[in-house]
């Protein structure tokens, strides 16, 4: 399934004439090979050769990860820690491979000094001292290209991921009872979540009553009670299942007014009229205008004060943007959220978010729970 993705990290190397790649964020190390954690996959052109370098914890754990993905005669794993470990430790076997030193220490011993050293990492610290060692280049934009394109394997979790998002909102709006807090409800959403299968919430759940969803980022309150009705309630959330996140935003209102169903509707509209727009070729830019030109014919664009979407997979927020402005032009394989909101000020706001996949000739939902809540 991965060593594929392995040989086209290894292609970028052709492509830019370096003598080895370390991608050592946790994010791409578990698209490259499966394990989640700490840790810095190394590959060397000489020897034509992977290495996964692991902190001595998390050896087995990286082993077992390798294994499972079938990638053992692909991908070495190396053990190291930084601070020096007795001797006699039982780790696993006699393959056990200890190194003992900072990892950017035994990447430099690994390579060729001065050669060029294609880099993915968020560590500035990493960054600056392998380029006391190598002509670094920073290769972050390559990876982020190739993980925003998803295989298909990849969007059957996200997609699995989603039903467990679903399946943990319609728990959540049973219990949208009088007395209930926000927290409580967020509560319900990561429990019913884990329960069926996630690892983890993909980011801490949103739920906002009232007036809080004017936040785009409301924050849960336990304080924050139902105490009474019509009132919206805005639940954003996401579950991570086998490695890959759902996003998806619903408001409800119950017995809402007129006022509101307008605010509603608009989103709403704005919502399918640019899911309508998405095709490869398409540009984000493009796909962004058609949400914000139906709410601009209802005079609610002013506030729509954030981007439209963005990718999803390993990590909830991944390439590409979809904002005022941004060219990337869409690719059959993409899934990105479609998330246009309203939020007035003082009053209340309104968010709808779809998750998308790009297909070769428009999009496919990947959620599938009703959006007319009110
Ligand atoms: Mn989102």
């Amino acid at each position: 399934m991965r060593h594929h993705l392995l040989r086209k990290l290894r292609n970028i190397i052709e492509e830019k004439k370096g003598c080895g790649i370390v991608v050592s964020t946790e994010a791409s190390l578990f698209y490259f090979t499966g394990f989640r954690g700490p840790g810095y996959l190394v590959y060397r052109a000489d020897n034509d050769s992977f290495t996964l370098l692991v902190p001595a914890l998390e050896y087995l754990r990286a082993r077992k990860a390798i294994a499972e993905e079938a990638l053992e005669s692909y991908v070495d794993v190396v053990a190291f820690t930084p601070y020096g470990l007795p001797n006699g430790l039982v780790l696993d076997s006699a393959e056990f491979k200890l190194m003992t030193g900072k990892a950017s220490e035994i990447i430099s011993s690994m390579l060729p000094r001065g050669c060029r050293l294609l880099l993915e990492t968020d560590s500035i610290t990493l960054l600056k001292k392998l380029e006391k060692a190598f002509a670094v280049e920073d290769i972050s934009d390559n990876i982020e290209d190739m993980r925003a394109i998803k295989e298909p394997w990849e969007v059957e979790r996200i997609e699995a991921a989603a039903e467990i998002a679903e399946a943990a909102l319609n728990a959540a709006i049973s219990s949208l009872d009088f007395g209930v807090s926000e927290a409580e409800i967020a509560a319900i959403i990561e429990y019913e979540m884990r329960r069926r299968g996630a690892l983890d919430h993909a980011f801490p759940t949103i739920v906002a009553f009232g007036e809080n969803t004017v936040y785009p980022h409301a924050e849960p309150s336990s304080r924050r009670i139902l105490d009474y009705k019509p009132q919206p309630v805005l639940i954003d959330l996401g579950a991570v299942y086998k490695g890959y996140c759902s996003d998806m935003t619903r408001t409800i209102m119950e017995g809402a007014d007129t006022e509101f169903r307008a605010v509603a509707e608009a989103v709403h509209e704005a919502v399918y009229t640019a899911v309508d727009v998405i095709r490869p070729g398409v540009t984000a830019h493009e796909v962004y205008e058609a949400a914000r030109r139906v709410l601009a014919s209802k005079g609610f664009d002013k506030y729509f004060i954030h981007s439209l979407g963005h990718g999803v997979g390993i990590e909830v927020h991944e390439k590409p943007r979809i904002s005022y402005k941004d060219n990337t032009e869409l690719q059959e394989g993409m899934v990105i959220t479609i998330e246009p909101g309203v939020y007035i000020p003082g009053r209340y706001g309104v968010r709808i978010e779809e998750l998308v996949l790009v297909t070769r000739s428009g999009a496919r939902l990947l959620t599938k729970f009703p959006s007319i809540l009110w």
